[in-house]
Formats: C-alpha cells, structure tokens, sequence
C-alpha cells in the first residue's frame, strides 16, 4: 500500500520543496513559469503608485525602493510603521492586486501548507546594485497565523534569514529568479534580512531585484 503523504500538494512543487526553518518553505523556481506576467503586473502597478524610498521612524532613507498594491500597503515615515489603505504620496488607494498575483501567493501558500491564503497586501521592493536590507522583524501585521510569501525576481540576491533574536546566527540563503518562500509558523517573527546586491543584467528586469511580499494585514 502506498502511504500518501504528500497528498494535496503541487505535483511540481514536490521535487524543488526545500524546508528552511519550522514554517519555511522554499518553492525553487515556484514562479518561474509566471515571471513575465509578474512582471508586467509590476509596472501596471507602479504606473498608478510609484517606486519611493521610504523614511524610518529613526530618520533615515531606505536603500530599498518600495510600492505596494492590494487593498492595504506597508508605509513608514517619522511617526513609525503601518499598513495604510491609501498612498501617503497621491492619497489614492493603492492599485488592486493584479489576480496573478493573488493566484500565485495561494498557491504557493498552499504547497507550504497554508490552505486558504488570501492576502490582503502586496509589498513590492525593488533593489539596485548596492541596495540592502538590514535586519529586521516583521510585525505589523494583525495577525501571526497566516505566512508570508516572497517572490524574488530578476537578479539574484543573498538572504539573511535568522532566528527569533536579533543576535541568533543567520543562515544565508541564495535567492534567484522565480524562487518563492512560505515563512510560517514558528519562522513567521525572525529576524530576516538581505545583503547588497551585486551588479547584473537580468533579461527581465535589467539591473535591479524586484520582491514581493504577500501579507494577511489585517
Ligand atoms: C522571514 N523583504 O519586505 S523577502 C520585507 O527580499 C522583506 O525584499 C525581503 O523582508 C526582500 O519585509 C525578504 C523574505 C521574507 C519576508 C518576510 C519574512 C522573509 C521572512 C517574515 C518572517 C520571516
Ligand atoms: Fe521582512
């Protein structure tokens, strides 16, 4: 009798599933076969809501270029963090989430063992030759439970990813094109980050990185 114990899961996801942590999951190449589509879901969305560096509650310009889209997105300025339904730079609301982004986050959400995922919050980074990010937590969403999930694009970029103290031993993790990651449960508050990114030419994005995050906000 065969014991099946990876019922319900992609049948494409199952040879490049690669646990990171307890409730990190990296989907190799994951979004791959949906780069290009990704891609022009981006520039629709920054057409309406532009890239912009944003300011930390501390004073200082992020090296990271961000937008969002969706019906909350992440915002910083002196007065701290927050999710916003509106863009501090235009007071619109933030574009709708194209539907292949909404799709791909479930899906992706599933195969790490997230049924049901349907976030409300795209968080769109973008990172040039040099851009970092340093390490940080994320918490200001309402609500734990759900996971997060990440798709790097265009060129490659080496994550951080460590434990739940600032001070706990990061491991590094090559990210590249098409790579997507569930982080969940017991992964879902440690501290994370990414180093510079080197100089390229990726035939998608050109000279730059584009992440992006899938929140359950609120
Ligand atoms: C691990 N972005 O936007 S994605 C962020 O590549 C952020 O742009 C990075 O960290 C980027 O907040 C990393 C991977 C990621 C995102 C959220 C996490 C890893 C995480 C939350 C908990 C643990
Ligand atoms: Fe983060």
């Amino acid at each position: 009798m065969t014991l099946d114990l990876f019922e319900g899961l992609e049948e494409s996801a199952l040879p490049a599933m690669q646990p990171l942590a307890a409730g990190a999951v990296l989907l190799r190449g994951f979004a791959l076969a949906q780069g290009a589509q990704l891609l022009a879901g981006v520039e629709a969305v920054l057409a309406q809501a532009p890239l912009r560096h944003l300011i930390t509650p501390g004073g200082f310009r992020m090296s990271v270029a961000m937008s969002n889209c969706g019906a909350l997105g992440w915002v910083s300025d002196l007065s701290g963090y927050r999710y916003d339904a509106s863009d501090p730079d235009s007071g619109r609301p933030w574009p709708p989430m194209p539907a292949a982004f909404r799709e791909l986050a479930a899906a992706a959400a599933r195969a790490g063992g997230f049924e049901g995922f349907a976030p409300d919050a795209c968080l769109i980074n973008r990172y040039e030759a040099g851009t970092r990010l340093s390490l940080h937590q994320d918490r200001d969403e309402g609500n734990y439970d759900w996971p997060i999930v990440s798709v790097s694009l265009g060129l490659p970029a080496v994550f951080l990813f460590g434990g739940p103290k600032r001070s706990d031993k990061a491991q590094r993790v090559p990210l590249t094109h098409g790579d997507v990651v569930v982080w969940g449960g017991a992964s879902r508050l440690h501290y994370h980050g990414v180093l510079p990114v080197k100089e390229g030419e990726h035939p998608l994005t050109g000279a730059c990185r584009i992440n992006l995050t899938f929140r359950k906000a609120r």
